[in-house]
């Protein structure tokens, strides 16, 4: 496990952690592709919708239903392989998990905002336990603005490549964003899943109405790459 450690971020990678566990990944994103109802949702920015540049699924337990910038976010079930990759993270890891984001990016154009996965309805104690399928893409870390403790900080990238396992631990999400840049010249696709543990009280709570990270827009607003995006050409 390679540790990567600064003020407030901690990450712990594992490349290729689930070919070690046994797994196809071709096979299982090949899956992921066929079985899952692919989504692309709108989000409200300045008050224009905009189509996230990238397929979305939220699978989840009953009552870790959240509303999504205003929209209600589709629950759906886990599927066979879902259960078994949940399995295995409590299985190898001891980490349990009742929701789970997939982002598929049809090709390197489509992409992720800076934003900080830090909605009041999450365990703010559990890490975000992150998998990559396909192409290997950069995930990019950048102290949050104005945030004392990393101010100053450069911003770190972790290559992402098939079958890496991401550990994103607490507080990390108090402290750091994450973004997805585009790659314009990568035409191969690319899934990841990230497992989540929500408190179901108040998984209810609108994710639209939170605090913004350094602009006057909402994280969601942020991560569907309706503010300031990524350089594409970095
Ligand atoms: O695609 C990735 O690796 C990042 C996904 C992400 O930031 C998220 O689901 O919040």
């Amino acid at each position: 496990m390679i540790l990567i450690e600064r003020p407030g971020l901690r990450l712990r990678h594992q490349p290729g952690w689930l070919q070690a566990c046994g797994w196809n990944t071709t096979a299982l994103r090949h899956q992921l592709v066929r079985n899952l109802p692919w989504d692309q949702p709108e989000v409200l920015v300045y008050g224009r919708r905009h189509p996230t540049p990238r397929l979305t699924c939220w699978v989840a337990d009953p009552g870790c239903t959240y509303r999504y910038s205003g929209l209600n976010q589709t629950i759906s079930a886990w599927t066979p392989e879902l259960s078994a990759l949940r399995a295995l993270l409590q299985d190898r890891l001891d980490l349990d998990c009742n929701s789970l984001l997939l982002n598929r990016y049809r090709s390197g154009a489509d992409r992720m905002g800076w934003h900080a996965d830090d909605e009041p309805e999450l365990e703010a104690s559990a890490p975000i336990i992150s998998l990559s399928l396909g192409i290997s893409r950069p995930l990019r870390f950048r102290p949050r603005p104005g945030d004392p403790l990393a101010r100053g900080i450069s911003p770190v990238a972790v290559e992402l490549a098939d079958g890496d396992l991401l550990l994103m631990d607490p507080p990390s999400q108090r402290h750091w964003q994450h973004g997805l840049p585009a790659r314009l010249r990568l035409l191969g696709e690319r899934i990841n899943l990230t497992f989540r543990l929500i408190q179901p009280s108040t998984a209810m709570q609108s994710i639209s109405t939170r605090a913004p990270l350094g602009s006057a827009a909402t994280s969601t607003q942020a991560r569907a790459g309706g503010t300031a995006p990524l350089n594409t050409s970095a």
